[in-house]
């Protein structure tokens, strides 16, 4: 048998529901090229904490790469292609990002996946993100790629009612999951970062979620 980078980086894929597949330690072969690459993209759209429709900020500070990126302000929540910071473009998403999502996704059964938009969420210790689903893209037959590193944290995965107990996921730098299909509308969210210090990142958590928005 030939062994293949999860053997050597990580353990199994595993199937958290039908269509939702963890791979842990997948994204550890390409993280210092990942990081490389995100370097200048959080210079030209640096993190920030965007306001809710309620008119509160978000814990979580996020920013985004790709032709449209993820925004909130008093008006509602949407795909944008401009930063409002910026006003200009986002900047574009990284090569090493495209192609580790693709073969995450096909890992997972969802070929051709292409992604036009990654949110960037940055966390601190004690930063939660409350129960969401996610529901602004266009396709929701085309999956969620989402990268963790730093921190570990601890992935809410609700059901498809906000009040389904969720099953609690635990997840390390290097980990990703790959959601889609009849789970692509679960609620979900993080809760609160437990204080420490990752090795290579800090005393942070950071996450990317690779989407076909448009
Ligand atoms: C996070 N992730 O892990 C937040 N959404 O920090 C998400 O909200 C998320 O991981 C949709 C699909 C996958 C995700
Ligand atoms: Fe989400």
């Amino acid at each position: 048998m030939i062994q293949s980078d999860l053997d050597l980086f990580g353990s199994q894929p595993q199937s958290l529901a039908s269509q939702v597949m963890l791979l842990p330690g997948f994204a550890l072969p390409e993280v210092e090229v990942l990081l490389d690459a995100l370097r200048p993209v959080l210079r030209a759209a640096p993190f920030r904490h965007m306001q809710t429709p309620g008119g509160l900020h978000m814990a979580v500070a996020l920013s985004n790469c790709g032709s449209l990126g993820w925004v909130s302000d008093a008006r509602g929540y949407r795909y944008s292609p401009l930063d409002p910071l910026s006003g200009k473009p986002w900047p574009a998403l990284p090569e090493v990002l495209l192609t580790l999502a693709a073969r995450a996704a096909s890992q997972a059964g969802f070929e051709g996946f292409v992604p036009d938009a990654c949110l960037v969420n940055h966390y601190l210790p004690g930063t939660r993100l409350s129960l969401h689903q996610d529901r602004n893209e266009q396709d929701f037959s085309q999956p969620i790629v989402s990268i963790s590193l730093g921190l570990p944290a601890v992935f809410l995965l609700g059901g498809m009612q906000r009040s389904d107990r969720p099953q609690h996921v635990p997840l390390s730098h290097g980990d990703v999951m790959v959601w889609g299909g009849e789970d692509r509308l679960r609620f979900h969210g993080v809760l609160p970062i437990k204080p420490g210090k990752h090795e290579r990142m800090g005393e942070r958590r950071i996450n990317l979620t690779l989407r076909k928005a448009g």
